[in-house]
């Protein structure tokens, strides 16, 4: 029998969720979310069966350059976007007195055809998952009344690896002036366009997108990778994924982090009632008041579930909307085995992040190991906390 399978043999019982997204947990309004591309069709063209187009200034003269490709990872998937550019300098418009900047820019067409308008004014702005060291700027190009006007936004990206990028099409200002965009300008929309910043980022350089969704006011939950439905778990209600996911105990862990693409999880156990103790597996046990005893039974566990040079670093109650909760901080290391299979997601590192929650409700004492890789601590664990905080008692529906 596996370590893992003893594990999971014991009185615990062990489901595993994987969360991509807070704002999912607090209501469940349905998604209304377009997700434009994720690029694992190796194509150029959208789910809008428009088309993805570098967009630089050489049709008004100007000298910048700008190649797209799909490059060969993308955002724990296989596939993105690739652009690697080359601004030219300032530029005379070659049939308007006007100098202008350079640009150089990824943007994906709305209508068919250039000149082809869509209406986006259904949705509350656009999502990404980008990555390149620098600044990057989101534009609209719309038709408006008197003409094209272009609004943008810039963002920072001070990070090596993806990062998520969300704009509000109400952050949107119109190029040179004070104006916000209007609800009425997104009836008319020509392009969406992503590029560097030319005063934070180098003239040439290469940055990739992925996952380019369109999101509704309403939408809940931004993300699309993974559908939430709401489970009940014991005296809890719990969020999981509903789409190709099973709880397998029998797997390796490491197996299920890796098919799910996901590098978060979170394991709630129900510990089987005995009186004043909590069961743990081997015959191990401890008193719920007892941190001492607790840290003992979760730094055995964590060490069968593969973890490896543990370092307890903190102790403390913590006080979740509905439950008090005594967590446990825990640094440690992945299995060579574990970061195998973490490797395809592009986590280099074995350190890992632990956190472990002890929370009680009427007689029941709930397990919950949080783990991710140590260099996702800062994007993911503001994300686990949330949907701690929002654990909340099951209501029977009457
Ligand atoms: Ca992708």
């Amino acid at each position: 029998m596996s370590p893992m399978l003893k594990y999971f043999a014991t009185p615990l019982l062990v489901a595993m969720f994987v969360m991509s997204d807070l704002a999912w947990a607090q209501k469940k309004e349905k998604v209304k979310e377009l997700l434009l591309d994720n690029f694992e069709d190796s194509n150029l063209v959208c789910q809008l069966g428009t088309t993805w187009i570098a967009a630089t200034d050489r049709d008004e003269g100007g000298s910048s350059e700008a190649l797209l490709d799909i490059a060969g990872s993308g955002y724990f998937s296989k596939k993105a976007i690739h652009v690697s550019y080359q601004r030219g300098s300032r530029y005379q418009h070659k049939t308007q007195s006007i100098w202008k900047d350079a640009f150089a820019a990824l943007a994906l067409l709305m209508g068919e055809q250039f000149g082809r308008t869509r209406d986006l004014s259904p949705y509350h702005g656009l999502s990404f998952e980008a990555k390149g060291q620098g600044a990057f700027s989101v534009l609209i190009i719309c038709q408006g009344q008197n003409g094209m006007q272009i609004f943008y936004v810039n963002l920072t990206h001070e990070e090596n690896g993806w990062k998520k990028m969300r704009v509000a099409f109400s952050d949107l200002r119109l190029l040179g002036e004070e104006k916000t965009i209007q609800t009425s300008d997104l009836h008319a929309v020509l392009l969406i366009g992503v590029s560097h910043i030319a005063d934070e980022t180098p003239d040439h350089g290469e940055f990739w997108l992925d996952d380019v969704a369109l999101w509704a006011s309403g939408d809940a939950r931004p993300e699309t990778r993974h559908q939430i439905e709401e489970i009940r778990f014991g005296n809890l209600l719990l969020y999981k994924p509903s789409i190709g996911w099973t709880w397998q105990p029998e797997k390796e862990i490491s197996k299920l982090v890796a098919e799910l693409r996901a590098t978060t999880m979170v394991f709630i156990g129900i510990p089987m009632l005995n009186r004043n103790r909590i069961p743990f597996s081997d015959g191990l046990s401890a008193d719920p008041g007892n941190p001492r005893e607790l840290l003992e039974c979760t730094l055995y566990e964590l060490r069968k579930l593969g973890f490896q040079n543990l370092q307890a670093l903190d102790n403390q109650q913590v006080r979740l909307k509905y439950f008090p909760s005594q967590r446990f901080v825990l640094r440690g290391e992945f299995s060579s085995a574990s970061l195998e299979q973490l490797k395809p997601l592009g986590i280099k590192s074995n350190r890992a992040y632990v956190e472990v929650d002890f929370l009680k409700y009427k007689s029941t004492t709930y397990e919950i190991v949080s783990f991710l890789p140590e260099e996702l601590k800062k994007e993911m664990l503001p994300q686990i906390h949330a949907i701690l905080d929002n654990l909340s008692p099951h209501q029977e529906s009457k």
